[in-house]
This record gives structure tokens, sequence and C-alpha cells, in this order.
């Protein structure tokens, strides 16, 4: 059981800095190395109150239901005061519950039943930017005479034309605002919706501070970092080297004092309650990863990366007739790359989230008849690589991308404004369609999959985004009691994983690089070894990786049927996943 209390941040100061002195390495033990993290998005999750957007007390309703897959904490997508320009990424009040998703007391009760069931809860904090109707920024943007005013970073107009910054949801693609009572232009990262806090100021940095601590004290367990990379700027806003930075987005994790910023965070908050914390590694190359996780530093537990996403976005198959859509072996690189990258820290696995597509649609494949088989071969590799896996909520289904065909079906701010930003330019609008029907986020986002009945059990009015059609094939309720559903395996390999602690603080070490179908590595720990065999074609393929398998017992497979192990040559199916122990 977790305790919640407020006693708690004190109590464990003392453990704390008895504890600081020792520099941990990436095998000591720890909650959330050992945990498998399960991501709510909570507008799309459960409706409780008939206005079809999920809320606090529809997550409540369902935690029996994730208690129930084995996982171990859930990391809750922003549920604060927000317009919603960005779906709750542009927060207008730190303190307050967005009434779209219920109350303070549903929040408190909310936390107190996910202890109750041993669920850890994990916010998100999101603290590069405001919304545009945070009293901070209607302050700030009323006069350069506001207290407010540099909380916010300006660049005043007298000045000329600001220097090139590119915004990831701008129609125009600035990252710079301009605004009339002020006669100076704001900076913005995403859209203009969400001006970026000027961390500079001591001041943000101490508000920022007590707002961690009033959630903190209301008994959470850690903060997801939304763009956390992003937060420092120089603010003389010097031109960016294009050499260093082609597409200037990753200059801006690199901003002067970063560490300086995300270490004070951690001797102000993260230390004193023993807060988790993970960030999105908005920008972040595997050169620069250890700077953020290594303990010795005392800054984030973890970061997360956006590897997977890129080799899936920018690569080509390997070779004719590999049948995988990208290339497999540049995959295998990128996670062995990040796994060695994060030294003496601890790394962080995703293949899905809220702002990527569904994994099955992106990494396997969501044809009937190969849609679970890839879904549990995803699965085995989340859960049997070495790091700390983030499950995205329907992922255990083999829920898949909508593939929304028109505009107007997206809610999205990325795909809309990266719409109107096409239509400006003359670009080919019809591409960018074909394209998001593939990649975009609100393929994630659709609501989650209860049942066979309307709206798909989520909701009983029209959800704010469409169900999947395939909702009366693809559904929990489904798969409760099929014991070769995708739901069952994901709760068997979670069981697998759990109870085999050499192969979460084990080692991992790829075998066959250069095969162009299958991802095979080893891990090995504690006396035990474990060898990951994963086809990720849709056609039968071999594998050489090396060890005897004659002895070899099989610990986890994804069909129902297989034959004993022999030799030194494994051939898989399409999408089968073995996992031997040697
Ligand atoms: O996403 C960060 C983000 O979108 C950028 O890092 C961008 O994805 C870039 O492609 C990374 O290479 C976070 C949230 O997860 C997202 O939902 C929000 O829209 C965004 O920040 C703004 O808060």
């Amino acid at each position: 059981m977790i305790k919640t209390s407020r006693k708690k941040a004190g109590a464990l100061r003392d453990e704390r800095s008895a504890a600081r002195t020792g520099v941990s390495n990436d095998t000591e033990p720890a909650w959330w190395k050992e945990a498998v993290f399960y991501q709510i998005y909570p507008r799309s999750f459960q409706d409780s109150d008939r206005d079809g957007v999920g809320d606090l007390r529809g997550i409540v309703s369902r935690l029996d239901y994730v208690r129930d897959l084995g996982v171990d904490a859930i990391w809750l997508n922003p549920v604060f005061a927000s317009p919603n320009a960005d779906n709750g990424y542009d927060i207008s009040d730190y303190r307050a519950i967005s009434p779209e998703f219920g109350t303070m007391e549903d929040f408190d009760r909310l936390v107190r039943e996910a202890h109750a069931r041993s669920l850890r809860v994990v916010l998100d904090l999101v603290v590069n930017h405001t919304s545009d109707e945070h009293p901070w920024f209607l302050s700030a943007r009323s006069s350069r005479r506001s207290p407010y005013y540099d909380f916010y970073l300006w660049w005043a107009a007298e000045r000329g034309t600001p220097p090139q910054r590119r915004s990831h949801f701008d129609p125009a693609g600035t990252a710079w605002r301009y605004n009339p009572p002020t006669d100076s232009y704001y900076l913005h990262y995403f859209s203009a919706r969400q001006p970026d806090l000027n961390w500079n100021n001591p001041h943000v940095r101490s508000e920022i501070y007590d707002m961690m601590r009033f959630w903190l004290d209301k008994g959470i367990d850690g903060f997801r970092m939304d763009s956390i990379s992003y937060i420092a700027k120089d603010p003389s806003f010097p031109e960016l080297d294009r050499t260093a930075c082609p597409d200037l987005f990753s200059c801006y994790a690199r901003g002067p004092r970063l560490h300086e910023y995300l270490h004070e965070m951690n001797r102000e908050v993260l230390a004193p309650y023993r807060c988790f914390s993970v960030g999105e590694g908005s920008a972040v190359t595997s050169g620069e990863v250890a700077r953020f996780v290594e303990p010795g530093r005392q800054e984030l537990d973890m970061l997360y990366h956006f590897g997977a996403a890129e080799v899936r976005n920018e690569t080509t198959p390997d070779g004719e007739g590999t049948d995988i859509p990208y290339s497999l072996i540049a995959l295998k690189r990128m996670f062995t790359r990040w796994d060695a990258a994060v030294g003496q820290g601890w790394p962080a696995i995703y293949l899905g989230n809220h702002d990527q597509p569904r994994m099955v649609s992106r990494f396997g494949s969501d044809e009937p008849g190969l849609r679970e088989l890839s879904a549990k071969m995803l699965a085995t590799f989340l859960l049997t690589m070495r790091g700390t896996p983030f499950w995205y909520m329907g992922d255990e289904l083999g829920m898949a991308n909508i593939r929304f065909r028109r505009i107007d079906d997206y809610d999205d701010i990325d795909t809309r404004n990266g719409y109107i930003r096409l239509q400006h330019e003359g670009g080919d609008t019809q591409l960018f369609l074909r394209e998001q029907a593939e990649v975009g986020r609100d393929n994630a986002r659709t609501p989650f999959q209860w049942n066979p009945t309307t709206y798909a059990g989520f909701s009983e009015v029209r959800p704010w985004l469409r169900v999947n059609p395939d909702y009366p094939r693809v559904n929990a309720a489904a798969q409760e009691h099929d014991a070769h559903s995708v739901l069952a395996y994901f709760r068997t390999a979670v069981t697998f994983r759990k109870q085999h602690r050499n192969l979460i603080y084990g080692s991992y070490r790829l075998l066959d690089a250069d095969n162009k179908r299958v991802y095979a590595y080893l891990r090995e720990g504690g006396g035990e070894r474990y060898l990951v065999a994963l086809n990720f074609s849709r056609r039968n393929a071999l594998t050489l990786p090396g060890p005897e398998l004659g002895r070899a017992r099989i610990a986890l497979h994804n069909y129902p049927d297989i034959a004993a192990p022999a030799g030194r040559v494994i051939e898989l199916r399409p999408f089968e996943a073995v996992v031997y122990e040697l």
C-alpha cells in the first residue's frame, strides 16, 4: 500500500539526505525501474457525466481494470484548467482541475483510489509554456510595466525583426507573435496560444516549484515533464547556428542554464519529496541524454526520446522485399545506442503515446489476422527490453489507427494548423491528409474501446472525437475472457517481467544486428539469460543469434503453438515473438 500523507515529504527528506551521498548506478533498485507505467489520456478514457469527454470519475470507475493489467503507475495527461487549444497542454490555472474533468475532490479521490490499488499517480508537468489565458500572460501582454511581463519572453519591436525561431504548431511556422499593447513579440515554441515561460526569471522558477509542492502535498508520486528540454532560452536571442541545428529545434534543447534549472528543481522539490521524474526529451540526442539522467547529476530519473518515431518517419526498408516499411536495422541500432547512452542512468522505453499513432499500425500491422500477433510481439519487446516501459492505454487491446480522411474529422491543433499552413503555402493538402491518416496524433486519441455498445462504452453520448469503427471487434469486453487475446497476452507478459527481476536489471546485448526482419537480443543478470527473438515482418524469418538452444526453455511466446528449440537457428513465423530462458 502506498502512503498518501503530507508527512511523506518530511519523513522521506531525512531518508533522502542520508542516501544523497551515494551515487546510484543503473542496477540500484528503484520502484520506477521495476514499474510498468500506464498512460491515460483522460479526455478519451471514460466519460462518466454524459458530456462526451472522459473525466476523473470515469477513470476511478476503471481503476480495477487498470490494476488487473498488472501495471504499477498511471501517468495522467493534463487535467488542469485549460481552454484546450492543445487539449490541456495550455494551462490557464496550474492549481485547478478543469471542470470538464471534474473537481478537486474527484482528483483527491482518484489519488486515494489509485493508491489503494497500489497504483502510483504521475501528473503531467507543463512548464515550458502556459495558456495565453493564464492570468500571468493576460497581465504580461497588457503592458511592459506589468509585474508579469518578464514571466514570458519578448522581443521589443523597436529592435526590428526578431531572430528566426520556428514553432511546432504555428500556421506560419514562426515562434514569434506580435502583441500590440506591448509593441513587442512574444515567443511560443508551440502554438501562439502557448506562450513560453521565461525560466531565466527566478520568480517563474519559484512559482513552478511551489506549484509542484502543491500537487506533491496532495499525495502524487511524480511528474512527466512536458518538453522539459526546451525550457532554457538565451534572453539575448542570438541567431541560431543552422550548421549545428539545421531544423532549429535541436538548438531548443541546448539552452544555456538548462541543467542548472533541472538541478535546482531537483534540490528544491524532487529530492526532498523523493518525487519521481521522467522528462520528455524533445529534440534531445542520444549524445546528450546522460546529462539529464546520470544519478550523480541529481536532475531527472529518466528522459524519454523520439528515436522510434524518427526511424519510422525517416528511414526506408532494409532492401527489397523486406516487407517492413522502415529500416528495422536502424530501429535496432537506435534502441541499442540509446540503451548505452544513458550511462549510469536508466532508459525509458515506449512505442506509442498521445503524440504518436497507434503502435500496432506504426510498427506492426493492423490488418486482420496480423493485428493481434503484431500487437503481442510489440508488447514482448516493450516488456523484455532494458528500461522502464511506458504503455499507452488501449495498446493492450491492439487498438489501431482510425485514419481520418477529412481535415474536419481532426481535433488536433498540430494537424489543423499544419493543414492551414499548407493551404497558405499552396502545398499539397491531399498528400498531407494521406500522411496524417498514418501519423496524426488523433489516431491515438480516439475513445477507449470498452465494449461493443454504442460509442464503445466510452460514453452514452457522441464523444468529442470519433470512435474507431472497428470497436465492435476490438474492445476490452471481447478480450476479457479470451485466453488468446492481446489483453490476456499483455497481462501474461507483465507478470513474466515482474517475476524475473534479472530480466529487469540484467544487461542488454543486441544479436544478429544486420538481420532485416528479426530483432534478437540477450538479457543477462543474476545467472539468468534470456534470448528474445522478435519477427517484425509479416513473413517467416530466420535468425542465427548465436547461443545453442537445445536446452533452452521457452518462457514466453505469442503463438498458440510452438516447436521445441533445437540447434542454433530460430525460424519465426509472421510477427512471432519468443523468449527463451537459456
Ligand atoms: O510534446 C512535445 C512535442 O510535441 C515536440 O517535442 C515535438 O513532438 C517534436 O516533434 C519532438 O521532436 C509535448 C506534448 O506531449 C504534446 O502533446 C504537446 O502538444 C506539446 O508538448 C506542447 O505542450
